[in-house]
Formats: structure tokens, sequence, C-alpha cells
């Protein structure tokens, strides 16, 4: 079957691709990604040239660009990760977050609706945990917490979820949605807390606390999300939405010292100076205080469970950073742009 995945080329895309090429030989999956800031396609060059990879530039805002694909292709499952994903850019610039997440959004699940028969074909629409909004100390979002969003990246992935239901009620479209927690591991954008702690720690930069770190985040390795994906996309319920958590829950501030402990532990830096990196900022407006994902459904429906504990995930990744230095030193002067304006600009 042809898998269309929107927004291969960023974190959480390029992982799942790298993760299910090799492995999933009987499908060809092809990657729609529009080539933002956020994209780097030397993530894939693992698997670029394999015989069940396509990559195709389009913009999922551009609703004839989605069309055409369509009917290039007719994909029966569509693995929709495209979007605008960073919290601190949707406050500066609320805009490009609508048109890529709730038009683009719109836009693929029209041609979903126009190309599939009743019953046929699998939209899984993959959403986040912020939609619910801010936790006070205590509790945890279930499926049936009501929405709440605090940030315009929030509400736009709100949004797009409504849609996703929307077309299934009136439609009788077959989509799954998953809302997961905050993600780490390799390739991600250092603009997200974590990457961008690591690499300010290589070098020796300010580490940038919003407000007194006291924020609560649940962290999730990458590919556990990714194979969460995968056991709700082959064993969920159709129409049904799926909490992913790996119950890692954390003061802002203790990541940070975690961090810190690995990355003397891993470099032989002194602790101590790490330490003296740190740097309270002015807090972020419309903070969310505490995130905290009750996983159990996908757990008793779908054996989901994470492998990684956050300690043996973040050693992974500052691992990571440190043997793929090249690649942050690219994503961070921008030279990585030229390279894609380069070989895709025409595309
Ligand atoms: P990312 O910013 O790293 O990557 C997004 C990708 O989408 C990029 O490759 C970008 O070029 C592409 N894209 C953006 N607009 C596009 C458009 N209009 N047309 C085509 N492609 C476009 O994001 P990520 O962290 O990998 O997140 C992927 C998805 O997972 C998002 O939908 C996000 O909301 C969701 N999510 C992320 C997290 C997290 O912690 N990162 C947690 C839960 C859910
Ligand atoms: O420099 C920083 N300093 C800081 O204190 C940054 C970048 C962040 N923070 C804080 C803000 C948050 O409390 O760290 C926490 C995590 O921030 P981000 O990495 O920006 O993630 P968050 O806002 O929680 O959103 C992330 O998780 C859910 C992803 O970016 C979203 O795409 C996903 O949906």
């Amino acid at each position: 079957m042809n898998i269309l995945v929107t927004g291969g080329a960023g974190f959480i895309g390029s992982n799942f691709l790298l993760l299910s090429v090799p492995r999933r030989t009987d499908h060809t999956f092809i990657n729609v990604d529009a080539l933002t800031y956020a994209a780097n396609l030397k993530n894939l060059v693992a698997i670029e040239g394999r015989p069940n990879y396509v990559f195709e530039r389009a913009d999922i805002a551009d609703a004839d660009a989605v069309m055409a694909l369509f009917d290039k292709y007719g994909p029966e499952l569509v693995v929709h990760f495209a979007a605008e994903s960073h919290v601190d850019r949707s406050i500066k610039g609320p805009r490009a977050f609508l048109r890529a997440n709730v038009e683009g959004t719109y836009n693929l699940l029209e041609a979903c609706r126009a190309t599939w028969s009743p019953g046929h074909g699998l939209f899984h629409h993959v959403s986040t945990d912020e939609v619910f909004g801010s936790l006070g100390p205590t509790g945890y979002f279930t499926e049936q917490t009501p929405y709440d969003p605090s940030s315009p990246y929030s509400a736009s992935k709100a949004a797009s979820d409504h849609l996703v239901r929307a077309w299934i009620r009136t439609f009788g479209l077959r989509a799954k949605i998953t809302n997961c927690s905050n993600n780490y591991g390799p390739f991600q954008f250092p603009e997200k807390l974590i990457p961008l702690m690591i690499a300010n720690l290589l070098e020796r930069k300010p580490l940038p606390v919003y407000g007194k770190g006291e924020n609560v985040r649940s962290w999730l390795y990458v590919t556990d999300h990714c194979e969460a994906i995968w056991a709700v996309i082959e064993n969920g319920r159709p129409g049904e939405t799926y909490n992913i958590g790996g119950g890692n829950e954390l003061r802002n501030i203790d990541v940070i010292h975690q961090l810190i402990r690995i990355v003397a532990e891993e470099t032989g830096a002194e602790r101590a100076e790490l330490e003296r990196l740190i740097t309270y900022v002015t807090d972020r407006p419309g903070h969310d205080l505490r995130y905290a994902i009750d996983a159990t459904k996908i757990r008793t429906e779908l054996g989901w469970v994470p492998k990684e504990s956050f300690e043996t995930g973040l050693r992974k990744t500052v691992r990571w950073y440190l043997a793929n230095k090249a690649w942050s030193d690219e994503v961070r002067s921008g030279e990585y742009r030229t390279w894609i304006e380069q070989n895709y600009g025409a595309r």
C-alpha cells in the first residue's frame, strides 16, 4: 500500500520514516514536506534511494498540490505530522500556524474525502497534549479532558483535531487521533528545550530558563512515540482518540540539572561550570504550568508501553548530539538551508 507521510523531514516524521521504511518494505512511503526551517532532508540519508521511499516537496496548505499528490499516488493511509510546532514562534507570528495546521489539515481531509469510498482508507492525525491546556499540581489528561488550549500553536492543533472529528462524524471518514506529550531525541530542531540546552551546554552559552523553571512537562523518547502511532494505526479503533505519554513528569529546571550531569559525564566537563550557565529569563506568555498524560487507554487496549526511561533516553539523546555535532552546527548556522535550496530549490 502507498502511505503518505506529511512532515517527514521534521523531527518526529524523520524518526518515523527511518524506523518504518527499512522494516516495512511491503509498503511505499511518500514523504510530503514543504521543507520549512524545521525540516532537514539530511536526516533521511539512510533511506534515500530505497525503492519504497519517495520524497515530494509540497505545501499542504496548497489544496491543488495536495490533490495532485493523491491523484499521483492514491494513498490508502495518511500519517499526518506536518505542522508548525514551536509555541514561542506561534506567539511571535500566529498566521503560519493557522495556515499549516488548520488549512493544511483541512486540505488533507478533503483530499481523503474526495478519493476514498466509505469505509476505506485511514487518516492518522498526530496531535499534542497541549490541546488540553494546563493542569494544576495534580491530575492527568485523559481522552475525555475538555479542550482548553492556551497558545496560538495549541489552539491551531485543537482546531485541526476538531476538524478531523467533524470529518469522522459528518462524512464517515476513517480516522484516528493521537495526542502525545513532549518528545525528545535525535534530529530535534535546537529551538526546543532539550536540544537547545544540549547545544548551549556544548558551546558554554547561557541556558535560558523561562520564569522559575517550575513548569512541568511529561517526556517521551521519540521512537516510543513512533511505535505508539503504529500500534494505533494497526490495532486502534477507527474514530477514536488515544493519549500517548511516558509518565516522565519533570520540572524544567530538573530536566536541565539532569542534562548537565549527563553532559558532564559524557564529555568530562566540570559540572559546576555547566551549572553556572543557568540563566533565568522572562517567562513565556500564557505558559502552561503542567502537562501529564493518563496513557491507560493505549496501554490496556493496545498493550503499548514505552521502552526508554527518561535516563536512558536522555543519555542516548546527548550521545547523538555529541556524535552529530556537524548536524547541529549546520542547523544553527543556517548552512543546511543553503544546502536544501541548492539541492531542492526547484522542487
Ligand atoms: P517539526 O517542526 O520538527 O517538523 C514539522 C515538519 O512539518 C517540518 O519538516 C516542516 O517542513 C513540515 N511542514 C510544516 N508546515 C508544512 C506545510 N504547510 N506543508 C508541508 N510540510 C510542512 O515538528 P515535530 O516536532 O516533528 O512535530 C510533528 C508533529 O507532531 C506536529 O504535528 C506536532 O504538533 C506533533 N507533536 C509534536 C510533539 C513534540 O514534542 N515535538 C509532541 C506531540 C505532538
Ligand atoms: O529556552 C527555553 N527555555 C524554557 O524554559 C525553551 C525553548 C523552553 N523552555 C520551557 C518552556 C516549556 O515549559 O521548557 C518547556 C518545554 O518547551 P518547548 O521545548 O518549547 O516545548 P513545549 O512548549 O512544551 O511544546 C512541545 O511539546 C508539545 C513541542 O514544541 C510541541 O510541538 C508539542 O506539541
